[in-house]
Formats: structure tokens, sequence, C-alpha cells
């Protein structure tokens, strides 16, 4: 199996609007393993580097705004596939896209708002690993794994 690590981020929104508990909840009951995890409020520059290649989009500046307009909650989670089905977690990028039954389908309405980040690939979760925890993460061991994997 094909372990790996994504770096999810609940968004501004979804710290205000008291979802981090939900949105770590659902990972933990997936099965996937928290390895890092912080909340924050990183400077403007450093929001840009992170969304750096959306820099040509009409919606850029709006976004670093939308960013840093208060703390995130900033995450490495790690298990078999979680990039892509970590994704699949999230839903799409435009809620009126994302299922029901998805943490944008479920808690949010517009795409400037859709409260959570998730490496779209498993290079750009190495880079944003690195880029949000250049200290690492923390290696454990769960005791539920036996369970979780054949
Ligand atoms: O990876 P993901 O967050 O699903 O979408 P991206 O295409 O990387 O865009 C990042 C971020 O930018 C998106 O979550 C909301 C915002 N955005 C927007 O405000 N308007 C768009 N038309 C596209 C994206
Ligand atoms: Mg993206």
């Amino acid at each position: 199996r094909k372990m790996e690590r994504t770096y999810i981020m609940i968004k501004p929104d979804g710290v205000q609007r008291g979802l981090v508990g939900e949105i770590i909840k659902r990972f933990e009951q997936k099965g996937y393993k928290l390895v890092a995890m912080k909340l924050w409020s990183p400077p403007r520059e450093f929001m840009e580097k992170h969304y750096a290649d959306l820099s040509s989009k009409g919606f850029f500046a709006g976004l670093i705004n939308y960013m840093t307009s208060g703390p995130v909650v900033s995450m490495v989670w790690e298990g078999a596939n979680v990039v892509l089905e970590g994704r699949k977690m999230l839903g799409a990028t435009k809620p009126t896209d994302s299922a029901m039954g998805t943490i944008r389908g479920d808690f949010c309405i517009e795409v400037g708002r859709n409260i959570c980040h998730g490496s779209d690939s498993v290079e750009s979760a190495n880079a944003e690993i690195a880029l949000w925890f250049p200290d690492g993460v923390s290696e454990w061991d769960s005791c539920e794994s036996a369970w979780i994997y054949e």
C-alpha cells in the first residue's frame, strides 16, 4: 500500500465558524493519523508563497485577503492514499459541485469561502508540508493501525 502524507488546512472561515473539531473528526474517524498540527496567522507573504501557482488569477488578491483574515489550522495527515482520498473528503473546489457528505458539500456555499485546503498531489503535499512544517512532523505508531489496515 501507498503510505502518504498530505497537508490539510482549515481556512479562517472554518476556524471562525467553529468547524475545526468537525473537520478533524472526519479525518480521525476515517482512520488517518495526525502527525502535525498548529493554529496560527501566517503573514501575507507566506500565504502568497503557499498559493504561488495561482498568482496570475483574478481572484488571487481576494484569496490572500481572505486567507490572512484570521488564524488557520495547519495539519499533516498520514495514511494510505491520503492525498487523493483527503481531496475526496474535502469535496470539489466549488461548493456547488461538491457532493453532499463532503466537507465543502456539507458546510459551505461559495468558492471564495470554502473552509478547507488539501494538497492536490504527492509532490505538492511534500512541498506544502516542507513550507508549513519546516521542523518536520511527529512520527508515532497508532494502536489503531492493525485494525485499519490488513
Ligand atoms: O485545490 P483547491 O482549493 O480545491 O482549488 P485551487 O484551484 O487550488 O484554488 C485554491 C483556492 O482558490 C480555492 O480553494 C478557492 C479559491 N478560488 C476562488 O476563490 N475562485 C476560483 N474561481 C477558484 C479558486
Ligand atoms: Mg489547490
